[in-house]
């Protein structure tokens, strides 16, 4: 029954189910805390310019409200903004479950239809938050375990992975994956394994790390042995139905269909809008191995929503996504002159998504965003030449500083161009304010983003 009453509240524009994708530590928390502060605090200033209902005078006003899944924990917006906000202001911690947030907008119709009858209308806004890992297992559910395995067997010929493989590798040839089925193997197999993922992730900075919940498995699954295999490198042409190969497969197939598919069917299906946040900054610092494994990691899950209404996931879900917004997150770490360079990067990076998108009609947009913006534009004079640059307090020390962080290209560069120091963005840590309930916080663009993602429901 509420099932079909949100899709009658959906079909006459009266709800929206917001998609929030990004990998991890691409901004996803602090996009959504910062978009409820902006639409929280729509009716009290222009912060907005670019958000037509909240500047034309249009916008009523809008209130968290209850979730309609009585069973997810909440977003704690009231936590994130506290940190954000405080006397000493911090970053949210990387997010390690699932949780949902309900905003209800109201606003004046401008509808000649309907603004006779209903003069006060509201929009209620869904959006879930959860951990970046996570999205790597979408992929998942179109490969087999032996497709998977051969993917992960190409990744290791390369560097860092191959290094970093080693001991897990080492240990698979130390037994037969046509021995009989043994628990202490696949336990000591898959802890290597989770190892080798770890270390991939906090040395390199790498995406590519699945299964996601290996490195990230929430508060549910710590320790449950569907959480216990690994990929093989040698798969055996026969199989006698009791063997380690026929045991990690089943627990493959086990993760697939009761986490991953769990996962999306109950919080990507039936998905009206999707913002898809990229930290390109980031991967530029760590060198072309990190950026190419960002880009490869996120156009593999991007593919994998195929967004046209005969994809595997549609079929599956019901997707029908109909306005995807891209968002080169953190432009608040490049000088403004940057942006459009930051944008045409971005787009460029996803040209396929993009494509394969239109062509299905869905309307999309680029735009290089900060949530929460931490530096301020300022000049500087070297050598007798005025040049732009950003002021703001590094991460890591307490004094503002004023840099130039360098130019974004618009294309990739090639292997050989990303010499040591080429690129340096620096995090930031959020700036002191001074009223945060009078205006919404600082940002880049988020105006248009909302304008881009929710204008035209008004
Ligand atoms: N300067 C600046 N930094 C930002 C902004 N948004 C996010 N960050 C930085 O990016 C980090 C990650 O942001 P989160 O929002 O926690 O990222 P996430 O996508 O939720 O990450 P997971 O929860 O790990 O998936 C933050 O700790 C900040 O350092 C922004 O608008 N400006
Ligand atoms: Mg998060």
């Amino acid at each position: 029954m509420n099932e079909w009453l949100s899709r009658i509240n959906r079909t006459l524009d009266k709800e929206v189910k917001l998609a929030v994708t990004g990998l991890s530590r691409s901004g996803k928390t602090v996009f959504i805390t910062s978009l409820v502060h902006q639409l929280l605090h729509g009716t009290e200033s222009s912060h907005l310019p670019f958000f037509t209902i909240a500047n034309s005078g249009r916008l009523r006003g809008t209130k968290a409200m209850p979730q309609p899944d009585l069973h997810i924990p909440s977003f704690r917006y009231d936590q994130a903004i506290e940190q954000l906000c405080g006397e000493v202001p911090t970053w949210p911690k990387p997010t390690s479950g699932i949780s949902e947030l309900r905003l209800a907008i109201r606003y004046i119709s401008n509808n000649p239809l309907t603004k006779h009858i209903s003069p006060i209308n509201t929009l209620y806004v869904d959006i879930i938050d959860y951990p970046g890992e996570w999205l790597l297992d979408l992929p998942l559910l179109e490969l087999s375990y032996e497709q998977w395995c051969q993917q992960i067997v190409e990744q290791c010929k390369e560097q860092p992975r191959l290094s970093l493989s080693e001991q897990w590798r080492t240990f698979l040839d130390t037994f037969n994956p046509s021995d009989e089925v043994n628990a202490t193997i696949i336990r000591e197999a898959s802890v290597l394994y989770t190892d080798f993922l770890y270390k991939c992730k906090k040395q390199y900075g790498l995406n590519l790390l699945q299964p996601g919940r290996f490195t990230m498995p929430g508060d549910d699954l710590k320790g449950a042995p569907v959480l216990e295999f690994c990929p093989l490198f040698n798969i055996p042409e026969t199989d006698n139905g009791n063997t380690i190969y026929t045991e990690m497969k089943k627990r493959y197939e086990y993760y697939k269909e009761y986490i991953v598919k769990k996962f999306y069917r109950e919080h990507f299906s039936s998905f009206d809008r999707q913002i898809i946040l990229a930290d390109v900054l980031k991967a530029f610092n760590q060198g072309y191995a990190t950026f190419t494994d960002m880009r490869d990691s996120l156009n593999m899950v991007l593919k994998s929503f195929h967004y046209g209404k005969s994809g595997f996931l549609n079929k599956l879900f019901g997707l029908k996504i109909d306005k995807i917004l891209f968002a080169a997150t953190k432009a608040d770490h490049v000088t403004p002159e940057q942006l459009p360079n930051l944008e045409a990067f971005l787009q460029n990076m996803l040209a396929n998504t993009h494509n394969n998108a239109n062509f299905e009609g869905v309307d999309t947009k680029t735009l290089a965003l900060a949530s929460v913006k931490c530096t301020q534009a300022a000049h500087a004079t070297y050598k007798g030449q005025r040049i732009s640059c950003i002021k703001g307090v590094p991460i890591e020390s307490n004094k503002p500083i004023a840099l130039f962080p360098g130019e974004v290209p618009v294309k990739t560069p090639l292997p050989e161009e990303w010499v040591k120091d080429r690129f340096h963005f620096l995090d930031f840590k959020p700036p002191r304010l001074a009223n945060i309930h009078g205006n919404g916080l600082p940002h880049i663009r988020i105006d248009r983003a909302l304008e881009f993602l929710l204008g035209d429901k008004f």
